[in-house]
């Protein structure tokens, strides 16, 4: 019997989690820096490509050296097992020696998006005491304002551009031992914490164990992609993003293959990196597909042959995007839902068996089904909410109360996305059961955004909800009720947008504003945002008014 650590929701709320595949059988003691990093550095690899980043290329040996001596020097801080430790830095190898080094070590790793802001990483610090952190020089600035909040946070170590009394993550490499022994952590010890505002805009941290980390690679990566040493992976989510964690880090390590890291997305960066880097699987948004295809002649103007594989998440892949895709450029493109709560992808597309349109079948060692408010199945054909069984679940840091809401029916998951199965096992997904928006691939809270609103002292009230767009899926969009004596006027609309963008990620802000007189409510008061999304989405059709 196992103990449930700290932190963690008690063993009734606890996912129910099935390792149904010869590979999901992890020994009792298991750490995932040392499978990811010194299994290959150790095991034949040494001499590997394990990272590539612009002209910089790393090998497994001398990723393994990074690792160790940064490791050495965290620990001469004082920094041991169990401790938590923020990452805020783009997609540099830094991030990802960073987070090794953590996991060799048994500190648990709190990774953040570069975009958000210091409300935002406030309340991480506070809600997963993490005592050090990790920044790059070019985005500290926020971090260092959350600090005056969150008193935990006493340590900054900087990588990067640093600043004269830095403690610079380089200086701490400097004179430690290149060996370091994995710490004799347990399948189920606590390895990082991944923040998701999901619909209400007060962020939850998912725990995801040593062994869960793992499971996504050997059931999703494993089956799905069948990777060999010879791939390269890449594309633009952030790595703190457990879509980057697992598509940038974790899959190819496990493979004994290489990431190749590059900047924010950019349609034409991305494809030339695809060239020249030779990337052979590629993880992006449908957006970014989409943004790629407009390129003029991009089939024609870059070589994309290297790409084997290309794999679409975060946002539903609706069929004209998949077909223009494969039709133009001859790669497949594999649609896959995942979550924070689930780490990584549980229901996707096969190569060869691709049905457009739906998101794909169960991925091999998960167990899905469509089920209703009771948790009973409902009939093919029929529209439920979606729930999931396999080896990672949801497992809230301190949230007892939203771990049951993700967590039911006896230990499924349940993500809140509307979901038909088809007789012949295929899943389409048809919508949100809540107030998530989906814009792009980001997750934008509406709860959260109108709260930012109304602080602003034009504003009476607020009302956030999503919007069709051709680009994005859709953008958030805001009624407004300003207060008496204020006017609408496409100045005052660009300051809230503006202030959403000072106060939070900047991804959050609403791309349309529409003034109202008041906002649709029931009678007990509360904003009907049904109301408003069924208004958008006949409007966009071409119905409404
Ligand atoms: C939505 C999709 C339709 C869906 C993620 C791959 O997106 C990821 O994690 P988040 O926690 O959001 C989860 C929610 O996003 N979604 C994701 N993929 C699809 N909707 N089709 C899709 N293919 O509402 C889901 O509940 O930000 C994606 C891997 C790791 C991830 N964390």
């Amino acid at each position: 019997m196992t103990t449930i650590p700290e932190g963690l929701p008690s063993r009734d709320l606890f996912p129910e989690r099935v390792y149904t595949l010869p590979e999901l059988r992890y020994p009792e003691r298991l750490n995932v820096g040392r499978e990811l990093l010194d299994a290959n550095a150790e095991g034949g690899r040494a001499g590997r490509p394990a990272v590539f980043a612009g002209e910089q290329v790393l090998t497994y040996g001398e990723l393994q050296k990074k690792v160790n001596r940064l490791g050495n020097g965290l620990r001469a801080l004082g920094l041991e097992r169990g401790a938590r430790v923020l990452l805020r830095m783009p997609n540099v190898p830094e991030f990802i020696i960073t987070w090794l080094a953590c996991q060799k070590l048994g500190i648990i790793t709190v990774g953040t998006m570069p975009m958000l802001r210091s409300r935002e990483l406030a309340y991480i610090v506070n809600d997963a005491e993490t005592t050090a952190a990790v920044v790059w020089g070019g985005i500290r600035e926020e971090l260092e304002k959350a600090q005056r909040e969150a008193p935990s946070l006493k340590r900054l170590i900087v990588a990067g551009e640093t600043k004269p009394g830095d403690v610079g993550l380089h200086d701490l490499l400097d004179g430690q031992p290149e060996r370091l022994a994995a710490e004799d952590t347990g399948a189920n010890d606590v390895a990082m914490i991944a923040y998701t505002s999901g619909s209400t805009g007060i962020p939850k941290g998912c725990v995801h164990f040593h062994n869960d980390i793992l499971a996504s690679a050997d059931s999703y990566a494993r089956y799905v992609l069948t990777p060999s040493e010879e791939d390269r992976f890449g594309g633009h989510p952030t790595l703190a993003f457990t879509f980057g964690t697992g598509g940038l880090m974790v899959f190819p390590f496990r493979f004994g293959a290489a990431p190749v890291l590059m900047g924010p997305f950019q349609p034409e960066a991305m494809l030339e990196t695809i060239q020249r880097s030779r990337l052979s699987v590629c993880f992006c948004a449908p957006t970014s597909y989409r943004l790629m295809l407009r390129v003029p002649e991009m089939e024609r103007r870059y070589d994309l042959r290297s790409l084997r594989l290309s794999v679409s998440a975060a946002e539903p892949l609706p069929a004209a995007t998949y077909e223009e895709w494969v039709k133009r450029t001859g790669i497949e493109l594999l649609d896959g839902i995942g979550s924070t709560e689930m780490f990584h992808i549980f229901i996707s597309s096969l190569p060869r068996r691709v049905r457009p349109g739906a998101t794909g079948v169960p991925v091999p060692g998960y167990d899905c089904r469509v089920v209703d408010e009771e948790g009973q199945e409902v009939p093919t054909g029929t529209a439920g909410l979606v729930a999931m069984k396999g080896p990672t679940g949801c497992k809230y840091w301190r949230k007892p109360e939203r771990q049951a809401e993700y967590v039911r029916f006896g230990g499924w998951n349940v993500t809140g996305d509307v979901y038909i199965k088809d007789p012949d096992g295929y899943f389409s997904y048809q919508c949100r059961s809540d107030d998530m928006i989906v814009s792009g691939g980001y997750k934008i809270p509406g709860p959260e955004v109108e709260r930012v609103l109304d602080e602003h002292p034009a504003v009476a009230e607020s009302a956030v909800v999503a919007t069709p767009d051709a680009t994005r899926g859709s953008v958030v969009k805001a009624y407004v009720v300003l207060k008496a004596g204020r006017t609408a006027s496409e100045a005052l609309a660009a300051e809230l947008q503006e202030h959403i963008k000072r106060e939070l990620a900047p991804y959050k802000y609403p791309r349309r504003i529409e003034f109202v007189e008041g906002l649709p409510r029931t009678e007990t008061g509360k904003i009907r945002r049904v109301e408003l999304r069924r208004q958008e989405a006949e409007r966009a059709r071409g119905q409404g008014p």
